[in-house]
């Protein structure tokens, strides 16, 4: 008590300057050297992180006196985002830490500019996490987020002649990582191959499993901070390494090759992230990081029952673990091998508190992303594994015999073994058999997933199946990426509580008419256009006006998003452009289209649309006739650190995917709450926001999910002749206006030759009128600021802080622990 009184103490006396420079002097060691921006990050960094540790081993001791029901959120991706910035707001210092650092001769933005942004995710389902985090703790909940410490981390995208190329991400590479704490007392050891031996005891047979390699996870763990709370969560990541150390007596050249073979093949396990979303390698190594980081987590969480000294029938009661997608769903079995194998429970009691502890969220019906392993693997990487899934299933399908007795059709459908050569094992089948709640991300989505998935599953457990609608955190994507709109939400709503009850800006809505608000608001947007237009200056070389509509298009590049849409439709407004006349083109809304998002590097067609997307920018931006009608500009590299700079610049934003393919969407999310409109199709949370914010303040176009499949068939049956606009548009690129039209020969094909799956001929003309009226509505500024006004107010709903909360209540039964100050 008198330490942490005198630790305090020390703090409040210790003004951020002289922390800082404590810490440029004494931990960086640079007494001599003049300070650079570098340095002076670090070390605000390392300053700012003694706060939060405090708060955070409070948090954790407080929790272990308490004891609580925890949950623990499993996720083989996190997109953090910087921290600085964002670590400063939720502890409520950046007064001092802005004076402080303007002491100094710096701007604490320039600093947070110098952190390296992680990107230990692939897109929507990384940064759903990290955004779950952030809710967790500020609603207090004891919440734990597990996942793998990648060395590199999604790679870097460069753009060369018009084309992605990647390059590895070294995050860790010249940094500390002033983040993360690595603690070297927690590490457990984690079993791969081998074999299962039986024994007898008594009359049962009990199953070991024995031999193969033994790689040891290390925890390395990054406090999360609570919006003004003192709870702080912890993230825990495992790193992979080699079990033993060399054995120096035996070292001979032989051996030594041998040692250092198993500790490269030790560390590759962690090594890298899978930069692919929604298409299904299967390979073995992805599926070792998967087991990996379940039985480094489960030890830790059965370590952790027992240390407060409970039986594992409490389990239930005292964990909730939720699965994010069928990544780390190898913990069904994992979990069951633990209470069979080691803590000698019966297979039904172990059934009953496996099922009500785990908890499986959908994110995707697309087929190419559903998970399915190849049973000779996993019987080859985890023997008894694969002995348990297959008793999993065995009483499985009893259960549906007695239910629907010679169903066989019944049986194959609900089967967690497909029989295909070779035989897979349906993850998300297991994930469902093996948990008490499955849920969608988005109304629609959940729909789609009891009725096109999983129908026969939903028939047997209906009860299991549940909807929780995605959201963001407000303090990352409002507070700390738009401080303009921020200010004025302060303002007008009387100080900062919007920022944990971003209900409150609801009240805003009766005000969308007032002319102080519209013109703060429309001043607001100005300023974030300016500093989106200064990016685009830097990086592209292209000079954008702030005056025109900023028309923003970014996510992961994939046929179903339907970039193509766009930059066909591009192509189509600078063919109208080239041909209209003086005066039409006085009366034309000039546009900025801004296009940014990664391709996995093994999906050739993605590659093309963004050799295609850079090849138009290349000919309309160097085009004098069209001037500052359209620009076209696609930015490097996007992560977490850029969206915060193009979100709250646009006007538009486009959420294009043919309906029924885009689970949720969440940047749609932040878009809105950032008082820019959405052109969109009725898909994934766009008809939740419509539903919102009025259907009338969104751009609606495209097919509706229900019509799809009558659509293709149709099409399949009798193609209809393709728009006459959409058409020029095609003639354009064969005739190699935007270079040689072989570079886009394979997009060309699957246009013209394909069944039009994504249904982008079938919705182009509809996708034409919705930007027809946007182009209308543009020019009448008033309207357009009301609808924007109107638009954010009511985005309430799409607050990661609703999200959690009903987790919390409907699915995991967990209560708030609000640590004391
Ligand atoms: C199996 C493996 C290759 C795989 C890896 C990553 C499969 C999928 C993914 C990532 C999926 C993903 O990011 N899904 C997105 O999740 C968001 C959060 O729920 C949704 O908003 C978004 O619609 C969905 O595409």
């Amino acid at each position: 008590k008198r330490q942490h009184a005198l630790a305090q103490e020390h703090l409040k006396v210790e003004p951020v300057e002289a922390s800082v420079l404590r810490h440029v002097q004494y931990t960086l060691a640079r007494r001599h050297q003049p300070l650079t921006a570098p340095d002076l990050y670090l070390a605000t960094a390392l300053s700012v992180r003694e706060r939060l540790i405090e708060r955070w081993t409070d948090t954790q001791s407080y929790y272990t006196t308490k004891d609580p029901k925890r949950v623990c959120y499993l996720s083989l991706e996190y997109l953090v985002g910087r921290c600085l910035q964002n670590t400063i707001h939720n502890l409520g210092v950046e007064n001092e830490y802005t004076r402080g650092i303007a002491a100094l001769g710096y701007e604490l933005e320039d600093l947070a500019a110098e952190e390296h942004d992680p990107a230990l995710g692939n897109g929507g389902l990384g940064r759903l996490a990290s955004c779950f985090l952030d809710s967790m703790a500020t609603l207090n909940y004891p919440a734990w987020g597990y996942g793998l410490r990648y060395r590199y981390g999604m790679f870097e995208q460069r753009i060369e002649r018009g084309q992605q190329r990647e390059v590895p991400d070294y995050w860790l590479q010249g940094h500390t990582n002033p983040w993360e704490v690595q603690r070297l007392d927690i590490s457990y050891p984690v079993r791969f191959y081998g074999h299962v031996h039986a024994v007898r005891q008594g009359c049962n047979l009990r199953y070991q499993w024995e031999g193969g390699e033994i790689v040891k996870a290390q925890a390395f763990d990054s406090p999360i901070p609570g919006y003004r709370t003192r709870n702080t969560n912890t993230m825990r990541l495992w790193s992979s390494c080699a079990w033993d150390e060399f054995d120096l007596n035996a070292f001979n050249a032989g051996q030594l090759a041998a040692a250092s073979e198993a500790r490269v093949r030790a560390e590759s396990i962690s090594a890298v992230l899978y930069p692919n979303d929604h298409t299904d390698a299967g390979k073995e190594l992805r599926l070792k990081q998967q087991f990996f980081f379940v039985s480094a987590t489960l030890q830790d969480v059965v370590r952790r029952l027992k240390r407060s000294r409970r039986p594992l029938a409490e389990l239930p009661d005292k964990v909730a673990i939720q699965l994010n997608d069928t990544h780390p769903t190898i913990a069904i079995p994992e979990l069951m091998r633990i209470m069979l194998d080691v803590e000698g429970l019966e297979w039904a009691e172990a059934w009953s508190i496996s099922t009500r502890t785990f908890a499986y969220t959908n994110h995707t019906i697309l087929p190419e992303a559903l998970e399915r392993w190849p049973v000779p693997l996993l019987e080859r990487l985890l023997p008894r594994h694969m002995q348990i899934i297959y008793e999993i299933n065995h009483r499985h399908l009893q259960e549906v015999e007695a239910r629907w007795p010679h169903d066989t059709e019944r049986l194959s459908a609900l089967s967690i073994i497909e029989e295909s050569f070779p035989k897979m094992v349906r993850m998300a089948v297991l994930a469902i058999v093996g948990s008490h709640s499955v849920n969608g991300v988005a109304e629609i989505h959940t729909g789609l997933v009891r009725t096109r998935l999983f129908p026969q599953l939903a028939d047997m457990w209906p009860e299991r199946f549940n909807n929780k609608t995605n959201g963001v955190t407000p303090r990352r994507w409002l507070l700390l990426a738009n401080p303009s709109l921020a200010a004025l939400l302060t303002k007008w709503l009387g100080g900062q509580g919007w920022v944990t009850d971003i209900e409150r800006l609801r009240i805003l809505k009766a005000h969308a008419a007032n002319p102080d608000l519209q013109q703060e608001w429309a001043a607001s947007k100005r300023v974030n256009k300016l500093r989106l237009a200064d990016y685009i200056q830097r990086h592209c070389g292209v000079e954008v006006s702030a005056d025109a509509l900023f028309d923003v298009h970014v996510k992961r590049i994939h046929e179903y998003k339907r970039q193509l849409l766009n930059i066909l439709s591009i192509v189509h407004r600078y063919n109208v452009i080239k041909a209209a006349s003086p005066e039409e083109r006085a009366h034309m809304v000039p546009h900025v289209k801004v296009f940014a998002g990664k391709a996995a590097a093994g999906y050739y067609l993605a590659k093309r649309v963004i050799h295609l997307i850079n090849s138009v920018a290349a000919v309309v931006n160097g085009d004098p006739d069209v001037g500052p009608l359209l620009k076209v500009v696609f930015l490097a590299n996007y992560n977490v650190s850029l969206a915060e700079v193009i979100i709250p610049a646009s006007d538009i934003s486009q959420h294009i995917s043919t309906a029924g393919m885009e689970a949720s969407g969440t940047s749609n999310m932040k878009f809105a709450l950032n008082g820019g409109l959405i052109l969109g199709t009725m898909d994934g949370a766009n008809i939740e926001i419509a539903d919102a914010i009025g259907r009338h303040n969104m751009f609606v176009f495209g097919a509706a999910a229900e019509d799809t499949d009558g659509l293709r068939r149709e099409m399949a049956y009798q193609p209809p002749p393709t728009d006459e606009r959409l058409q020029q548009v095609y003639s354009c690129i064969e005739a190699g206006a935007f270079g040689p039209a072989s570079d886009f020969r394979a997009i060309l094909d699957s246009l013209q030759h394909g069944n039009d799956f994504y249904l982008l001929a079938h919705d182009f003309p509809s996708y034409l009128e919705a930007q027809a009226e946007v182009d209308r509505v543009f020019v009448n500024k008033a309207d357009w600021i009301h609808r924007s006004i109107v638009s954010a107010s009511c985005m309430g709903r799409f607050s990661s802080d609703r999200t959690i909360s009903e987790y919390a209540a409907n699915i995991w039964h967990l209560e708030a622990v609000p640590c004391p100050e």
